[in-house]
């Protein structure tokens, strides 16, 4: 104490945009956003005392408006070269495109350049998260990639889901599900490149969803290759 001034790089906390997790990725209007993120101690003096401001940085000026501030963390002491994760609950953020933006607040800090971080994250109302994989499939039975990984993700259980193959020129070549109350609000289900008669041919496949819940309704569709 008393003797921070005798080195410039004594105290210097480091926020790393690379560590901000936002879950989940593509968060739903209504629900709330779980953050993550790291603050790393670059300094050579263990730090206390500290805090993070969190915000939405609504007008992307890099600045916190009073209206911005999302919340207000204060941090527990970190030894040099250590770091610690610190959380918090965003709730039911707008709709749209936000700007999260992290601002260490720390009076002993020698190197304000790693003092923020920013990332982007979404909330939507009514599209439905479908993932496909691998890009390309090759049902053959010889053990690789034999077939499509369908993963999806939905608003809420309980709604009646189906799950439809089709072919480019939009004629239904499978059903791969269809449930009175769906329920879990995410899922995976696998197409074997097969359907009731025969082998589908080689070829680009769409894969759609529809989830009808209450009065409303999801959409999602993605393409795959089938290769043999
Ligand atoms: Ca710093
Ligand atoms: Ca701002
Ligand atoms: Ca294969």
């Amino acid at each position: 104490p008393g003797s921070e001034n005798s080195t410039t790089t004594a105290y210097d906390l480091g926020i790393d945009a690379h560590t901000i997790v936002i879950a989940p990725a593509l968060v739903r209007f209504g629900e709330d956003a779980h953050i993550e993120f790291r603050v790393t101690n670059c300094g050579l003096r263990t730090a206390y005392d500290y805090s993070v401001q969190v915000f939405d940085d609504m007008d992307r000026d890099s600045m916190i408006d009073p209206d911005e501030l999302v919340a207000d963390i204060s941090g527990e002491a970190i030894v040099p070269s250590d770091s610690i994760i610190m959380f918090f609950v965003y709730e039911k953020p707008g709709l749209g495109v936000h700007m999260l933006g992290l601002s260490l607040d720390f009076a002993n800090d020698r190197n304000p350049a790693n003092n923020s971080a920013f990332k982007e994250f979404s909330v939507t109302n009514d599209i439905g998260e479908l993932t496909l994989s691998p890009a390309v499939f090759s049902p053959n039975n010889d053990g690789y990639d034999d077939r499509l990984q369908i993963d999806f993700r939905l608003p809420e259980p309980g709604g009646l889901l189906t799950l439809y193959v089709f072919d480019m020129r939009g004629k239904i070549v499978h059903v791969l599900s269809k449930k009175e109350q769906w329920p879990h609000i995410a899922g995976t289900v696998y197409w074997n490149g097969e359907h009731s008669t025969s082998k589908a041919q080689t070829g680009m496949y769409i894969v759609y969803l529809e989830y009808s819940y209450h009065d409303k309704k999801i959409r999602a569709k993605e393409t795959a290759v089938l290769a043999r």
